[in-house]
């Protein structure tokens, strides 16, 4: 054996020496990332005071070899601001992805407001939307069952609009004294500090199985709502009934609604799990790609109006922001259209430093008395503060309103605007140009007449706790009702305490009998556990198809990306033809093969793939095609990671193309039904298939509840 042989400590300092001597510090280190100053037209680097950097590389030392300096302030400024990089992440909706876009009103709402976002016809407003989850981390995956914030920011020529909804329509409870709770409740268990960005664990069942009111809610959360395909294909609600008024200051109550041109799509549960594993940034990186690509996510802005009388004959309470106003009995109004068409030049600086405030409205709007909105009227200007640390954060640019605005406030940390002259008070009669209230100006709040016994009293109106969940759960396809049971099954499991299990399955008696049986039957519980009390008898509701999903599915491509398997050999003409199809219908098409640099086609052409087959599995696609040769696809069979391509796109229920030479993969992936599969030569068929799932399938793979 021969002997390892290690450097002396002389030997290493002499090396050290040597490469100090021979690399004197004014000069760039070999890699070319490093400009100097003027060099190729780049900007000179500079310390935040101004100054011209020399050397970006090397701390200022007493000798080469000797201790670093303290006096050395440029490397201080630059570790100063390094340490203080990261700002508080919101408690709420820490992760979140953003773009910019405009806005555009088709339809004038001119007898119920004076908002001229909503009067004036084809102007286009820019807006800023942020998308998020609620409960993990920054830093936590895409791809958790969770409800997705669903925020946008309207800078109008009035003012900032801030509409801070989410992509479900109800909410889990009644009243922000509780919010707190069930937060504390579904973040990861202070103790033990996980699961980290989910709800299957006990203090978040523990706490809802005494919270009767969000069942409604519960049954949105274990729907497919859950688990959007993309932000792009996700409904957006404001939740909150708020208020119009018109030029007379008549109120017309309003519930906002956002519909997506792509349509809605969700993801299977385990092509989800799937998702998260392959790609825990998938919503941010389809969302980034479909706007370089130029497909902009587009929605409809729709609304609800309804007078006090309306309201009033409605089965519910519109107040309780634990219910929602079917269509059918409120039909939605079109009235606009917003399209993201920018990605941020800056993560930090926008999708980051973006503050949205429910109480940021528009002369002609105000709020409604939901308890819940009141409380979140307070908490988002309070949590600013707290995470951006300075009362002045309305500065930064991406919150600052895009109209002239100016008032008497001073001063504050990181004060910005250099605020001139000696009057900081109004009135006043020394600055005669200075602002000054009007009151024939602009924003009025609704006069409404208030009276009742002041107290912390629930209202006997926001007691029905189950008969919306009902009707929702009840208005799903079955396919959707299975995946509901399912899940519910799935999360219930993964909660140790069985009393907790019980308690929900009890609930659930409430909502359908046949889903509790269901549920119970999957946890393994029996007898089938009590009922709780209801404090009112439960209605049967008419159903609302509007709520489901899969019959709401939209006949459309966009925003879809197709992936295509090939390696060397494979049929440069299907390739092409399909690749061509797809893109002329709206999708994105990614290439993928064993090896990324260079695949030969049957032609002699040499492409790049964009995707390597194992980073690359057909759970970050919406359909596939194979299109190899004999004998790639007899190799491809012995590839587990090639095989599971085809099996998870043919579980997860997705659109197939296949060429008979790849035929063998079906085999060998034990894709037994033909349907959903069809020849790569058919690419009319293939497109329909890709624009849904195969639902008919599911049964012959997985036992849902
Ligand atoms: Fe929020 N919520 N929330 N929330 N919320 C926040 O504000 C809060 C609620 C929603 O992309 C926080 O800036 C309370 C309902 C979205 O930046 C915080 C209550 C709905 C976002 C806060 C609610 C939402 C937030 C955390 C109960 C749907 C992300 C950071 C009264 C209509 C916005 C921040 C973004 C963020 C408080 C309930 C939506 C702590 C107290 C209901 C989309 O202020």
């Amino acid at each position: 054996m021969t002997e390892k042989k290690t450097a002396t400590p002389n030997e290493i300092s002499r090396s050290a020496d040597k490469m100090a001597l021979s690399e004197p510090p004014h000069t760039a280190p070999s890699g070319g990332e490093w400009h100097q100053s003027g060099e190729d037209g780049a900007q000179p680097l500079t310390t935040n005071q101004g100054l011209k950097i020399a050397d970006n590389q090397n701390s200022l030392k007493a000798h080469p070899r000797g201790p670093t300096l303290l006096e050395d302030f440029i490397l201080r400024e630059k570790i100063f601001h390094f340490d203080h990089e990261r700002i508080p992440e919101r408690i709420v909706h820490a992760r979140g992805t953003g773009a910019h876009g405009v806005f555009e009103l088709t339809d004038s709402l001119e007898p119920f407001t004076t908002a001229k976002i909503l009067t004036e016809v084809g102007e286009s407003i820019p807006v800023f939307a942020r998308f998020s989850t609620v409960t993990g981390g920054a830093g936590s995956v895409d791809t958790p069952r969770d409800v997705r914030g669903f925020a946008v920011k309207f800078y109008t020529k009035q003012g900032n609009w801030d509409l801070v909804g989410n992509n479900i329509p109800v909410f889990f409870i009644q009243d922000a004294i509780k919010f707190p709770d069930l937060i504390h409740a579904v973040k990861m268990e202070p103790d033990r500090a996980f699961p980290q960005a989910a709800t299957a664990h006990d203090t978040f069942w523990d706490y809802i199985s005494v919270t009767p009111e969000s069942m409604h809610m519960v049954m949105w959360i274990m729907s497919d709502r859950t688990l959007p395909r993309s932000l792009a294909m996700m409904e957006g609600f404001g939740i909150h009934s708020f208020r119009l008024l018109n030029s007379e200051g008549k109120s017309t109550f309003v519930k906002f609604h956002w519909r997506p041109k792509f349509g809605l799509q969700s993801t299977i549960w385990d092509e989800t799990m799937k998702i998260t594993g392959a790609d825990p940034d998938f919503h941010r990186r389809d969302f980034f790609e479909a706007i370089e690509a130029g497909q902009f996510p587009e929605w409809d802005l729709a609304v609800q109006l309804f007078t006090q009388e309306e309201a009033d004959a409605l089965p519910f309470d519109h107040l309780d922001p634990t219910k929602l106003i079917p269509e059918e009995l409120i039909p939605l109004r079109v009235i606009g259209r917003m399209t993201l068409n920018r990605w941020p030049d800056n993560f930090f600086a926008e999708t980051e430093q973006i503050a949205f405030c429910p109480s940021n409205i528009l002369p002609g709007m105000d709020f409604s008395n939901d308890p819940l909105l009141q409380g979140r009227l307070f908490s988002y200007l309070d949590t600013q503060l707290s995470r951006l640390g300075s009362p002045n954060f309305h500065q930064l640019p991406i919150n600052a309103p895009k109209c002239p605005f100016a008032n008497q406030q001073r001063d504050g940390h990181m004060q910005m605007a250099p605020q001139a002259g000696r009057v900081a008070y109004e009135p006043n009669t020394l600055a005669p140009d200075a602002p000054r209230e009007d009151p024939a100006q602009e924003f009025v709040s609704a006069k409404i007449e208030e009276s009742g016994v002041k107290g912390r009293i629930r209202p006997e109106s926001f007691a029905d706790h189950y008969s919306q969940a009902r009707l929702f759960f009840l208005s799903q396809t079955a396919y959707e009702q299975a995946h509901i049971a399912s899940a519910l099954v799935f999360e219930l499991s993964k909660v140790a305490q069985t009393s907790v299990r019980e308690a929900m399955v009890g609930h659930l008696r409430h909502i359908d009998e046949n889903l509790a049986v269901r549920v119970a039957h999957g946890l393994a519980l029996t007898p089938l556990p009590p009922a709780p009390p209801a404090s009112v008898p439960i209605k049967d509701l008419p159903l609302s198809p509007a709520l489901q999903l899969i019959g709401k599915a939209k006949d459309t491509l966009l925003g879809r990306v197709i992936g295509i398997l090939i390696d060397n050999g494979s049929d440069a003409a299907t390739v092409a033809k399909l690749k061509q199809a797809a893109l002329d219908a709206g999708a994105r098409v990614k290439l993928i093969a064993p090896r990324i640099g260079a695949v030969k086609l049957s032609d002699g052409s040499v492409i790049a793939a964009d995707g390597q087959l194992a980073g690359t599995p057909s759970v970050l696609f919406d359909a596939v095609a194979l299109v190899l040769s004999a004998e790639s696809a007899k190799l491809l069979c012995k590839e587990s990671v090639a095989v599971d391509f085809v099996r998870d796109a043919y579980s997860h229920l997705k659109g197939i193309a296949i060429n008979k030479e790849s035929e063998l993969l079906l085999e060998k992936a034990d894709a037994t039904s033909t349907l959903g599969i069809t020849s790569a030569n058919n690419v009319e068929q293939f497109l329909k298939f890709a624009k849904t799932r195969q639902w008919e399938r599911e049964s012959s793979h997985r036992t849902l509840a």
